[in-house]
């Protein structure tokens, strides 16, 4: 099983409830309101990390949830916040909401990224303490969050992508030159999943990756193409790995111009990746002469290097080359992307709470955008206020729910009498 894709679930954690207690203390008879704040919801959190490199894990669990806040309490005390969840994935994964816009892109090692946050606490009664309310009986409710669905989809992050038909030694190549140990053998989608591995030449490392062999039509999806082109998108370089014997019957020339097409045909912008060509199994009958029509064909454009992997001939010249050619290349970039947040802060609904029988709270959207806009010690700006209230049908809202002369109305910091 290898999954490189997948669906999962997240959300963040509830705020707790603010308190509504009351002092009380022998002897005393009022002592005022001291309910606590409840605590914020716990955030979701993506880290990558290197230590993994399929989404496996994400086959058994799909859904992941932050802890809720603890509700506010006697005494002022808070409530607990709620704890964060962390959802570890391969670098190089990239998170998408729904609709396919980019979240995130989980591009380096030890990346953090909080892509929901927790709901905030509803405020305790002691906020609510006027001269003319002492002893307000009412708290505030904490944020109550929503579900998301978000997409996982990695996209392997390597210098070297090994391109090319099945069967031709790219896992072979990949097995001398590093320190992998992909699985070999002699018929075809021997390697279904991306193998990566770490190639020295003296002190310069570099990551190679050998991808499932390609086939026609692989660039419109044939022979799952388009999940194997999926792991080169994001390498520098490409080594186009040729059974230049052509021991299967096909002609190598054949093979090259084919695969080419199908991976510019998959995304034309990986015409501009560089890439030199692996001229394998040479120790096998036609192979110099397929070698000699190669290179009087493509020697000009692509540099060709004979290669037995088999028995190690050639790949120490083709490993050097391609630690020069790395050095004169850019390191990898992270996808260029507007980020989407999943959270619509700024969306203009609300809602209303009832705290108790004649106070009421209106939350959303609507309220964060007022709180921003409006400035209550001025007069036009309360004028504002109202109408934006009126016109949104928050007041209609409000009646409807049993708000009536004399009501309490919290919107964010303003606190006005409903006047019906
Ligand atoms: N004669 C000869 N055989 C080779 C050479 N390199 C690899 N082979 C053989 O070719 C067969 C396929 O090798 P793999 O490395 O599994 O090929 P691959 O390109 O990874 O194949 P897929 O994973 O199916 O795409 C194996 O039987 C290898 O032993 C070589 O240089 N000469
Ligand atoms: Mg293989």
């Amino acid at each position: 099983m290898f999954i490189d894709k997948v669906k999962i679930f997240i959300k963040s954690g509830n705020g707790g409830n603010g308190s509504a207690s009351l002092h009380t203390e022998k002897y005393v008879n009022n002592g005022g309101p001291d309910g606590g704040d409840g605590g914020k919801g716990g955030d979701v959190v993506f880290v990558a990390t290197s230590s993994e490199n399929t989404l496996n894990a994400f086959h058994y669990q799909k859904h992941f949830r932050a802890g809720d806040g603890e509700n506010g309490g006697r005494q002022r005390s808070f409530g607990k916040q709620g704890d964060d969840v962390e959802i570890k994935v391969p670098v190089g994964t990239v998170i998408k909401n729904a609709d396919g816009d980019i979240v995130a892109d989980m591009f380096e090692d030890g990346q953090r990224e909080v892509v929901l946050r927790g709901g905030k606490g509803g405020r305790g009664n002691w906020h609510f303490k006027t001269s003319r309310r002492q002893s307000p009986s009412f708290a505030e409710h904490g944020v109550k969050t929503q579900e998301y669905e978000v997409m996982l989809e990695l996209k392997t992050i390597a210098d070297v992508g090994l391109v090319g038909f099945p069967n031709v030694g790219k896992s072979t190549l990949l097995s001398v030159v590093s320190d992998a140990k992909p699985k070999i053998a002699n018929y075809h989608f021997t390697t279904l999943s991306p193998n990566l591995g770490v190639v020295s030449c003296y002190d310069q490392t570099f990551v190679m990756a050998d991808i499932p062999g390609l086939i026609e039509g692989a660039g419109e999806g044939a022979g799952l193409g388009h999940n194997f082109l999926r792991h080169i998108e994001r390498t520098r370089l490409l080594v186009h790995v040729l059974d230049i014997s052509g021991s299967e019957g096909r002609d190598p020339l054949a093979d090259f111009e084919l695969i080419n097409n199908e991976i510019f045909r998959y995304d034309k912008s990986l015409t501009e990746l560089p890439m030199v060509v692996a001229a394998n199994k040479m120790d096998m009958p036609s192979a110099q002469e397929n070698l000699d029509r190669f290179v009087a064909k493509y020697g000009d454009k692509y540099q060709v290097f004979p290669l037995t992997a088999l028995i190690h001939e050639g790949v120490d010249e083709l490993v050097t080359v391609l630690a020069k050619i790395l050095q004169t290349l850019p390191p990898p970039q992270p996808l260029s992307y507007q980020p989407i947040r999943l959270q619509k802060e700024l969306s203009d609904d609300f809602a209303i709470d009832v705290l108790s029988e004649d106070v009421f709270e209106v939350t959303g959207g609507l309220v964060e955008m007022l709180a921003r806009k409006v400035n209550l010690d001025d007069y036009d700006s309360f004028r504002y206020f109202q109408k934006v209230m009126r016109d949104r049908g928050v007041i209609a809202a409000l009646r409807r729910v049993g708000a009536h002369d004399g009501s309490t109305v919290i919107v964010g910091e303003i606190e006005f009498e409903f006047v019906d």
